[in-house]
């Protein structure tokens, strides 16, 4: 088949982080599902064997590992036993992320600190470890996850929007720095997805009524709805098969359409 076609993953290493469950576990699967040996890492033993028991009754046979992304060396250990025991790393999906919903002013530095950790430093940090070897074989892909907050602000974000925004710049420049190599960076922005970690905003009121920025977000989103870990998993494919060798430092926006939309109308 004709690599503009070939959405196939057949042989190719994956490595999610924060692949127990929610966008990371779907991501993953599909990759699965596409071909591709899964290897994925979470904080803790106990949510990496969470994951390996879902990966297992969903067919899937994927390797976990336990890693803290921020931390370097955890990292360069993991992507050495990833290499030895798995193969080099093809498809990164730099997927790990926190939030902290806090006012800006009553925000301390630590907190707003340790949400860049996660969000941009470990990406950083996880795509530094993968990069050389994917130079050594000729190709690589890297998908960072990003969000309606690489694009917009909202009160109580700030942590998480200075992250995300940075790191739609960190995929432009590892576009820009390794495009050369056959390696293509790009990232997807996911909109407003039901996972844990929107799980808050969610949450019914004492007299059974929509959460407010549940009913907030449907306002904002032309699909009128929350969407679905699953809806990421199309784009992802293509921005880890050969049929995206020519997009490199794009972020795709996988919102339902909240970019395009300036929101109901009264
Ligand atoms: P989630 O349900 O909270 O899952 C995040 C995963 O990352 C968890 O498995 C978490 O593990 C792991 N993780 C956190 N810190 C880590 C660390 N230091 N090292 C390794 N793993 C770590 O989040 P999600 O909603 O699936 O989000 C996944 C990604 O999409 C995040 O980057 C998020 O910012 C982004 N995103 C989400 C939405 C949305 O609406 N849900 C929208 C746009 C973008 P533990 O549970 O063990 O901490
Ligand atoms: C929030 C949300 C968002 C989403 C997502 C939007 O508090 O506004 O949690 O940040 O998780 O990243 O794309």
């Amino acid at each position: 088949m004709s690599d503009f076609l070939n959405f196939s993953l057949e042989g190719k290493v994956a490595l999610v982080t924060g692949a127990s469950y929610g966008i990371g576990y779907a991501i993953a699967s599909a990759y699965a599902k596409s071909g591709a040996k899964v290897v994925f890492c979470d904080i803790k033993q106990e949510f990496v064997d969470k994951g390996l028991a879902s990966y297992k009754a969903d067919g899937i046979d994927a390797k976990g590992y336990v890693c803290d992304v921020t931390n370097e060396a955890m990292v360069q250990d993991m992507v050495k036993k990833i290499e030895a025991e798995v193969g080099v790393v093809d498809i990164l999906v730099n997927n790990a992320g926190i939030i902290k919903r806090i006012p800006m002013c009553d925000m301390s530095a630590d907190e707003f600190r340790q949400v860049i950790d996660v969000d941009l430093n470990a990406p950083f940090i996880v795509s530094k470890a993968v990069i050389p070897s994917m130079i050594k074989k000729g190709h690589g892909k890297i998908i960072n996850i990003c969000s309606m907050m690489s694009e917009l602000g909202r009160e109580t974000v700030s942590a998480y929007a200075a992250a995300k925004g940075g790191l739609k710049m960190l995929t432009r420049n590892i576009c820009s720095e390794y495009g050369a190599n056959n390696i293509q960076c790009n990232g997807i922005g996911p909109g407003y997805i039901a996972t844990p970690q929107t799980a808050p905003l969610r949450e019914k009121q004492a007299d059974g009524s929509k959460h407010p920025f549940d009913q907030f977000i449907c306002g904002r989103t032309p699909a009128g709805r929350w969407l679905q870990a699953e809806e990421l998993t199309g784009p992802a494919v293509f921005l880890a098969s050969d049929a995206s060798n020519a997009v490199n430092g794009h972020i795709l926006y996988v919102d339902g359409g909240i970019l395009a939309y300036i929101g109901k109308q009264p």
